[in-house]
């Protein structure tokens, strides 16, 4: 409706703030008093600590104090909990022990935090944490996921490093069926470990309040009002109201911001102690040491093929690194909710996973952009492309062969959940045209003519997104009738004040300059769950959808009472309510006012008009699409140069196209870097981190992409109200297998048959130089 209903291209309304520099990051908010904490990190993958000595730490210039392990656990500081309940392989509970904060007696990481010093100032703080001397006895270490079983022991309770296997599907079918096939495609697929380098590395500031004997914490989190209850609940042990948190501006989540960290209860707890506020703000080369990493495994994967090259069963091993600690479940989630995509949008009847989740001397991982469908979508894409150069077949003709129809929606997979609706082969016929796949054959000739390689790859993508789990939304009218918006969702630069803004306008006319919006704050948002899993649009959407519907039906009544007729014949339209077939009319704000003036009332109507909406979908939607890459290859450099980027995404209802191409496109953005070039590495036999800067991690830049053509072939859900699909990671989990398949398929021709991420011109040039020095 009107020019910033849903479906319109409206330019985001937070904008102008955020590029005059008036946006509130964590790093803009500073507090009267505030003191200043360095984390003291183990420079060590594994070791055991003999000793700690804080003293001349503490007599350094400006040092509050200093604070190690013990001073947490004398103060009974608690841990997260988990409630997954999975088990080892031999039957016993998984071992998935929590991070308590800083650690006591051993070290598992590097960076994994030893000692907290406080200061005046962040320059002596960070002089004071040198100071601090740990006697550390230096362990073997393990990091690399194919070692870890058998590796060194990272846990002594644990001694084959094997936290929890995890399995789904049904493998007597599937073992059956892959007997009786034509021809089975086996690969070995390795998916990096990467970290993700957000605008504004994390923070977080905390405050105690001795009169109300209450914290406040203002940190960059995904999820304000979990952060809340997991450190009411598990770590400090008090009701929430105890507690409150506030995210501003998150320069960039990206998932791996979501949880409760080690820093969030370490500011608190020292606020509390020094009665002063405390930050922590990460520096740049501190972040790879301090966050959280992500996905990091290794899949064999096998795909059963009858003589028609119909697929006839999907089975799929994989090792899944995930670090030195599990301190909640979302440390799994990329190992386990998502793992049921793998088949992809293909017809295929049967199908097994098996999940090992391993323990290494390397950073936590977590949800991170995708968590776990870009893995599920690599695999299976990558083994397509594969199967068609073994069987000789055309890669788009073979996926054409088995994708689901769409006259077999609502579809349910071999692994267990039902895809709603989607026109795969449609959206996969427009991609192929978009691309100009027809083409491909002049510009590959073209290439070669100039020296270069040139691949594509067309790949489908599916993820699961916005699953079942509430949202909550607050319309708040105010006396004149203005109003405002609160949001359980927490935007990180997904654009959310635009998007719920035209949801608002679309069902109450509501101008959106005269709409304050509000997320991030435990204390004025009732409740919320938090951004992830491409989940706010969908379900915090919804959540305002039904708020929404109770603004309409409580404002009918006092419409009708305005009007002087019967509340049966108000109609609400375009934010006025009349009187059907005639001219008479208010404003939704007129409504708005008289709910605050009892007189205007029907009798026993309450005044007021603040709705709230809670919103829990019944089942997952099912984001699709089709992503065509095509890249040209050096082959004197190995350089790999992105030159054709095409997508056709089922997102169902668009909400805002320009918005919704932004998230598309850094999605891909996100998926080409880890694709081409991003990766965290370790050290082999030191369990060093040797990518701990911009140096050695290497971040995609503009001139790395190229231009994207992007469409959508908008298919709606019935699960929603508002027929909109999750949109936020849809890019990545396409990205991934399309960029790498394209590197493949310019390099098959030469007899290049397995490569791995990242496609760095020195990997695809040592590539090229193997199979040139084989034949
Ligand atoms: N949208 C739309 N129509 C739809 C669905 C979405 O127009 N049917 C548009 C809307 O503008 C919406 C945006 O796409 O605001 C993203 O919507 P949604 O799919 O609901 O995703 P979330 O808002 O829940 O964002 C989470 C998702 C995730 S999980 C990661 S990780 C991620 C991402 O979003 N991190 C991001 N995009 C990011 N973008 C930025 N700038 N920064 C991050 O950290």
């Amino acid at each position: 409706m009107g020019q910033f209903g849903i479906g319109q291209a409206v330019t985001r309304f937070e904008d102008p703030r955020l590029l005059r520099g008036e946006g509130r990051f964590l790093n803009d908010v500073n507090l009267l008093g505030q003191a200043h904490a360095v984390l003291v990190r183990s420079p060590h993958a594994h070791a055991r600590i003999r000793s700690i000595a804080t003293s001349a730490a503490t007599r350094a210039p400006g040092v509050l104090a200093v604070f190690t392990g013990a001073d947490l656990a004398r103060d009974g500081l608690g841990t997260m909990r988990m409630t997954l309940k999975r088990k080892r392989p031999d039957g016993s509970p998984m071992w998935a022990p929590p991070h308590r904060g800083l650690t006591q007696d051993r070290v598992r990481y590097v960076g994994d935090p030893v000692a907290l010093v406080i200061a005046e100032t962040p320059a002596e703080a960070k002089d004071a944490a040198e100071l601090v001397q740990v006697d550390y006895e230096p362990l073997p270490s393990v990091t690399a996921t194919a070692e870890a079983v058998g590796g060194a022991p990272v846990w002594d309770e644990c001694p084959d490093n094997i936290s929890n296997v995890f399995e789904t599907g049904d493998r007597a079918a599937t073992d059956a069926a892959f007997a009786r096939a034509h021809r089975v495609i086996r690969r070995r697929y390795v998916i990096t470990r990467v970290h993700a380098q957000y605008m504004e590395p994390r923070g977080a500031l905390g405050v105690y309040d001795p009169g109300e004997d209450r914290y406040t914490l203002y940190a960059d989190v995904q999820y304000p009002h979990r952060v809340r209850n997991a450190l009411a609940s598990n770590i400090f042990q008090i009701p929430e109201h105890k507690i409150r948190v506030i995210a501003g501006d998150v320069g960039g989540g990206f998932g791996t911001k979501g949880w409760q960290y080690p820093e969030h209860r370490l500011v608190l707890w020292a606020a509390r102690k020094l009665r002063r506020p405390v930050k922590w703000a990460c520096e740049r080369h501190e972040a790879i040491l301090a966050d959280e990493h992500a996905r990091d495994n290794v899949s064999e994967a096998e795909l059963a093929l009858d003589a028609e090259g119909r697929f006839l069963a999907l089975r799929v091993r994989t090792l899944a690194n995930v670090g030195a600690y599990v301190s909640s479940d979302r440390n799994l989630l990329a190992t386990f909710t998502n793992v049921v995509t793998l088949v992809g949008v293909y017809a295929i009847p049967a199908a097994h996973v098996q999940v090992t989740c391993v323990l290494t001397n390397t950073n936590p991982t977590a949800p991170y952009r995708g968590a776990g469908r870009p893995e599920a979508t690599y695999v299976i894409e990558r083994l397509i492309d594969d199967a068609a150069r073994e069987l000789g077949a055309d890669p788009v003709g073979l996926r054409r062969t088995n994708v689901i129809p769409s006259s077999a929606m609502p579809y349910r997979t071999p692994l267990g959940v039902t895809y709603d609706c989607g026109e795969f082969a449609r959206s996969m016929d427009a991609a192929v045209k978009l691309a100009d796949v027809a083409g491909f054959a002049a510009r590959y000739q073209a290439a070669r003519a100039r020296g270069r390689l040139r691949g594509l790859a067309v790949v489908n993508a599916i993820e699961r997104a916005a699953g079942p789990q509430p949202e909550f939304a607050e319309i708040r009218f105010h006396p004149s009738g203005s109003a405002t918006l609160l949001m359980g969702t927490k935007n990180q630069g997904q654009g959310h004040e635009t998007t719920f803004k035209q949801i608002l306008h679309e069902r109450l006319g509501l101008d959106p300059a005269e709409v304050r919006y509000i997320d991030g704050d435990t204390d004025r948002v009732a409740f919320g769950i938090g951004t992830m899993g491409s989940r706010s649009t969908v379900i915090g959407g919804t959540a305002l959808w039904l708020a929404a519907d109770k603004v309409i039906a409580k404002g009918r009544k006092i419409a009708a009472r305005l009007l002087e007729a019967a509340e049966a014949d108000v109609a609400f339209a375009d934010g006025r309510f009349a009187v059907v077939g005639t001219d008479r009319a208010v404003t939704l704000r007129d409504v708005a006012r008289a709910a605050f003036q009892p007189a205007q009332l029907p009798p026993g109507l309450e005044p007021g008009l603040y709705e709230t909406g809670t919103f829990s979908p019944p089942d997952d939607t099912y984001p699709n699409g089709c992503h065509v890459c095509e890249v040209e290859v050096d082959p004197d450099t190995g350089a790999v140069a992105l030159v054709g980027y095409a997508v056709v995404d089922d997102v169902g209802t668009v909400i805002n196209p320009v918005t919704l191409k932004g998230q598309i496109h850094g999605g891909v953005a996100q998926g080409v870097g880890q694709a081409l070039m991003e990766q965290v590495v370790y050290d082999r036999e030191s369990g060093q981190v040797l990518t701990a800067s911009f140096m050695d991690y290497a971040m995609p830049r503009a001139d790395t992409l190229c231009d994207m053509v992007i469409e959508s072939n908008p298919v709606p859900t019935k699960l929603n109200p508002l027929g909109a699909k999750g949109a936020g990671e849809a890019g990545t989990v396409g990205a991934l297998p399309a960029v790498i398949n394209a590197v493949l398929s310019a390099l098959a021709p030469l007899g290049v048959r397995e490569f791995d991420m990242p496609a760095t011109s020195e990997r695809v040039w040592r590539a090229i130089q193997t199979v040139r020095a084989a034949t």
